[in-house]
């Protein structure tokens, strides 16, 4: 079934994934599904979108969408409910909870995906009129280390500066970031600078991704030592006269300090190798390349964020910039990275658990401006709970109700097993959501509510360079799907509060959002849009992307802070921050010897509830993986591309093997992307030890101690079927989107009667099948017309079949003669050869194909564009043709092996 469309014709909008904010044009097809294209006039993005953005269109069906209430019955089964019902129950089990146990025994938990209205409205519920602060989002796991330690240097959440700084800068330096994967637009508008003016890039990350392209600096550091290298960055700045002591006496405090602790942490450059495993060499380019680029951007992200010390390596990173007044000037400053499309929205509302909205705090004068312009019953008086911390209090059974809206807990949280358990255990547990299966909601949810989704809800999110862009509709609103500013507030209304609560429009809360901003403000806040907060409604509609901060009166949008000082400290200096020495805080043993590192991949989003529907995403990495570097492959006796088993302190996970020298030895990395709905045994979040930064409470991701064991999987093979199946329990399995169904690539160690028992009664009248008990493989096709209805392909490991010719035959309405043939020899009928894992996404183009066209003499990713058309579209796939033609010139049989993910 599929959304009926507004009958519109093009609509500019948003992007629903990361934090770059790319300008999107939907054409609807009047079907349910639309055309997208990238946005020639939007300033994030000039028209590029890359290859998640690009796919779009597929992730619109509604097959998997939740679009009715549903509640539990007597019998505990969830049944369809109405809205009155559904939300009279949330709101009689808030007051209720409230009335017995306090605020403090309820709580939000929000999502930099809601849109900044939405975020808004839950902000001002909780806090001004439930009275508790226990609103925390899943920004906690993502930006909040960022937050303190701008906080902490310029006395607000400000990020300095603006996309044009990475068209100007002369020197970029990804510290903790994948770009390449993760901010695709942008790491191409880099290139473009690096390939016009020749800025050289500097990428720090424990493993070698495909950010860092041949002619880059590459530092490859231990984990968690970030702190060190720019410590020992500080020193050799203040020891080479390379310091702006003008930019210092007149607009700083706190450097002494400073300086003395980086001295003590990494004085020299030979002690800064030596605290972070790099060669002396390399650090010291890295210094002078620093030291001799006045234009230098310092952009990070997660390898910084979600560290035990994640607040003192931004303040680090921060440090160099102070010192060098380079910050807030064109083509110089610190930048953090966002992650999802509006996790900057979510910080101006105040969405975390430890801020107040509009960029202000807990202090008393804050908290009573606040109540004041809300006219607000019962402000919160103190902070929240943090997430780790908020669930922790969950499992001990103190908070007893919690609403959660626009994020998958179960699956993203540190030591997930426990949060899932936890969940269990709420007298109310609401989820407000756009698919009706995930980890959170199976996680036992009493209450479901039907949001808008992407394409259907109407606001506004924040880029990583604060400039506000609107996220239109172009479809219409599915079923009984509705905004979740709309849930929240006839819910406040149940409560009592609809005075407060009396909103009809986005653009309504968009205003108060803004008028807010400019409350009492005159410059005392960063975070000021008073220039907006008379936007008519028409041209709430029509508004172009505009960068905050837009003071009203007659003032320009401001691009960069800080060139000359005028912090939003008490006495306007920038303040240095003396961090502490980088020190792990959990220990690898002999029992758990290697670290686990976690992140992305390029072509999936997250828990993959929307990237997991395309296709064309689908193909690039289809199945979870952990990759690990060959000396530790020989250590602990895994074998590239079979299956182990991965074990730290609180969980387990059983994922395919990638073995290559990208990683250091000591690390493994796995992908956060799979979970319970889209594969078994891969909920890499379980894996993962809830420790907690001091300061931001964000979690440490990516360094958990672990151990890893060889399975045996004695079968492969794989499933494709026009619906989801249930597997039988116990099979290592993926779950892939293909075209006119559901793919699953499996892995077991199991005789080949398990297959045939559980098929048996899923086949129809028309099947063929073949069976080699002596081999082990069983191939068993069933047809509903001419189409293949269902086919399950299962064998040796050692001799695993593609799936690539059956998966054409699947996608076809009727097969040929020829096709039904050959189908169970799972070769394809024209005899071609398999295209091999998709490398470049926009155009379908496989591993395979690259090789042959490198074999046949093409030297640079130019000249396979030219031939392929790969990597002429988004351009993401460029950093992984570069390695195969790199991979070609080393040894042409190893290709498959170094390229592999
Ligand atoms: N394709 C894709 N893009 C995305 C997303 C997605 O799900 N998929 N999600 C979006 C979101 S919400 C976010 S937050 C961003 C995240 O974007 P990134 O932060 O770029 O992505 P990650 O892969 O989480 O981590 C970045 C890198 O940190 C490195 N790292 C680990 N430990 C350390 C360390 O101690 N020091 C240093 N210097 N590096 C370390 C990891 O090896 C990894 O390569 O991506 C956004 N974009
Ligand atoms: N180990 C490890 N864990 C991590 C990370 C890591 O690097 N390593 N990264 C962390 C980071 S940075 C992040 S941002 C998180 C992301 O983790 P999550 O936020 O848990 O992941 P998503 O899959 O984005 O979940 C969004 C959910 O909201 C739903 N949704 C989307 N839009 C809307 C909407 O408008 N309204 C409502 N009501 N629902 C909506 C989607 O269907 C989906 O189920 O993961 C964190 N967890
Ligand atoms: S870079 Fe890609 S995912 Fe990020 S906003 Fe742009 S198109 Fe969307
Ligand atoms: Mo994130």
């Amino acid at each position: 079934m599929n959304a009926i469309d507004t009958g519109l014709t093009t609509v500019r909008t948003t992007c629903a994934y990361c934090g770059v904010g790319c300008g999107v044009l939907a054409t609807p097809d009047k079907q349910g599904g639309a055309a997208i294209a990238g946005d020639p006039d939007h300033p994030a993005n000039y028209g590029r979108l890359c290859s998640k953005g690009s796919a779009l269109g597929e992730t619109l069906a509604l097959d998997e969408r939740l679009l009715h209430p549903m509640m539990r019955d007597a019998s505990g089964a969830m049944v369809r409910a109405g809205w009155n019902d559904a939300l009279d129950h949330v709101a009689d089990g808030f007051r209720h909870i409230v009335a017995e146990h306090g605020p403090g025994a309820v709580a939000f938990y929000l999502s930099g995906q809601l849109l900044t209205e939405d975020y808004y409205v839950a902000n001002k519920l909780m806090k001004g009129f439930i009275g508790s602060a226990n609103v925390d989002t899943n920004s906690r796991l993502c930006m909040a280390s960022s937050v303190v330690g701008h906080k902490r240097a310029f006395g607000a959440d400000t990020v300095p500066g603006c996309y044009e700084d990475l068209d100007q800068a002369d020197l970029l330096v990804f510290v903790g970031s994948n770009a390449a994967w993760c901010h695709p637009v942008l790491y191409q508008r880099m290139l473009a600078n690096k390939q016009a003016r020749g800025a050289r890039f500097v990428v720090i990350d424990p493993r070698r991704t495909d950010t860092v392209g041949d002619d880059d600096l590459f530092l490859g550091l231990k984990p968690g030592t970030d702190t060190a290298l720019f410590s020992g960055l500080l020193a050799y700045l203040a020891d080479n006269g390379a310091l702006d002591r003008a930019y210092i006496a007149q607009h700083t405090s706190g450097f002494d300090e400073a300086l003395a602790r980086a001295k003590t942490i990494a004085g020299s450059v030979a002690a800064t190798a030596r605290a972070t495993g790099l060669n002396e060499v390399d650090v010291a380019t890295f210094f002078q390349m620093f030291r001799q680029t006045s234009r230098v951007v310092t952009l990070y992200s997660q390898g910084v964020n979600q560290s035990a010390q994640g607040t003192d390596k931004v303040n680090a990173i921060i440090n160099c910039h102070l010192a060098t007044g380079r910050i807030g000037k064109p083509g110089a400053s610190p930048f953090s990275l966002t992650g999802q499309p509006n996790a900057m929205g979510g910080r101006e509302v105040g969405g975390l658990a430890n801020q107040l909205a509009a960029h202000m705090g807990f202090t008393p004068s804050d908290i009573d401006r606040v109540r004041r312009f809300w006219k607000a019953p019962h402000i919160a008086t103190h902070e929240g709970l943090k997430a780790v911390a908020m669930f922790d209090a969950i499992d001990r059974g103190e908070i007893k109700a919690l609403w959660v809206m626009g994020t998958n807990p179960a699956v993203s949280l540190p030591d997930a097993d426990k949060v899932r358990s936890a969940l269990g255990k709420l007298d109310l547990f609401v989820v407000s959501e756009n698919v009706l299966s995930n980890d959170t909601v199976n996680a036992g949810a009493h209450v479901l509510l039907p949001a808008l989704a992407w394409g259907e809800k109407s606001g506004t999110v924040t880029n990583s360079e604060r400039r506000i862009s609107r996220q239109r509709s172009f479809l219409r609103a599915p079923g009984e799907a509705k905004p979740d500013w709309w849930a929240l507030s006839e819910v406040a209304k149940r409560l009592g509060f609809g005075a407060g609560f009396a909103y009809t429009s986005a653009a309504q809360i968009f205003r108060e959002h803004a008028m807010l901003s400019d409350f009492e403000n005159d410059g005392s806040r960063d975070f000021d849009i008073g220039g907006l907060m008379h936007v008519t409604d028409d041209a709430f509609d029509t508004m172009a992307p505009v960068q905050w901060p837009l003071r009203k009166g007659p003032t320009m949008q401001q691009a960069r802070f800080f060139a000359k000082g005028r912090f939003f400290t008490r006495d306007q200096r920038g303040q240095f921050i003396a961090p502490e020495a980088p020190e792990l805080r959990t220990q690898v043993t002999e029992e758990r010897p290697l670290r686990l590192n976690t992140g992305r991949v390029r072509d999936q989003w997250h828990t993959m509830t929307r990237t997991g529907l395309s296709p064309r995403l689908g193909q690039h990495i289809p199945e979870p993986y952990v990759e690990i570097h060959p000396d530790d492959a020989t250590r602990f006796a895994i074998a590239d591309g079979g299956y182990a088993h991965l074990t730290t302190d609180y969980g387990a996970c059983t994922l395919k093997v990638v073995i290559n020298e990208r990683q250091q030895p000591g690390m493994l990395f796995a992908p956060i992307h799979w979970n319970d709905e889209t594969a078994g045994y891969a909920r890499v979040g379980a894996l993962v030890a809830p420790v907690v930064d001091p300061y931001s409470g964000q979690p440490e991701n990516k360094a958990t101690p672990v151990s890893i064991a060889a399975v045996a999987m004695s079968q492969r093979g794989f499933i494709l079927s026009r619906k989801p199946l249930a597997l039988p329990p116990g099979v290592v399995h993926a779950r892939v989107a293909v075209t006119g169904g559901v793919g699953y690539l499996l892995a077991d160690d199991a005789e080949i009667a398990l297959w045939r028992d559980w098929l048996a009664p899923l086949l129809g009248d028309d099947v063929a099948s073949f069976a080699d008990a002596g081999r082990g493989a069983y191939r068993a096709v069933s047809f509903a017309g001419e189409r293949i209805a269902l086919c399950l392909f299962v064998g040796p490991a050692d001799d695993a079949l593609s799936w690539d010719a059956v998966k054409e035959a699947f996608a076809a309405d009727a097969l040929s003669d020829d096709q039904r043939r050959m189908l169970l020899s799972g070769r394809s009928a024209d005899g071609a050869a398999s295209a091999g894992p998709i490398v470049c996404a926009c155009f379908g183009v496989g591993r395979n194909a690259i090789n042959d066209a490198i074999a046949a003499g093409c030297a640079t990713a130019g000249e396979i564009g030219a031939k392929l058309k790969a990597g002429t579209n988004c351009g993401s796939c460029i950093p992984e043709l570069k390695r195969l033609i790199a991979a070609g010139e080393a040894e042409p049989d190893q290709q498959r092996k170094v390229a592999a993910s």
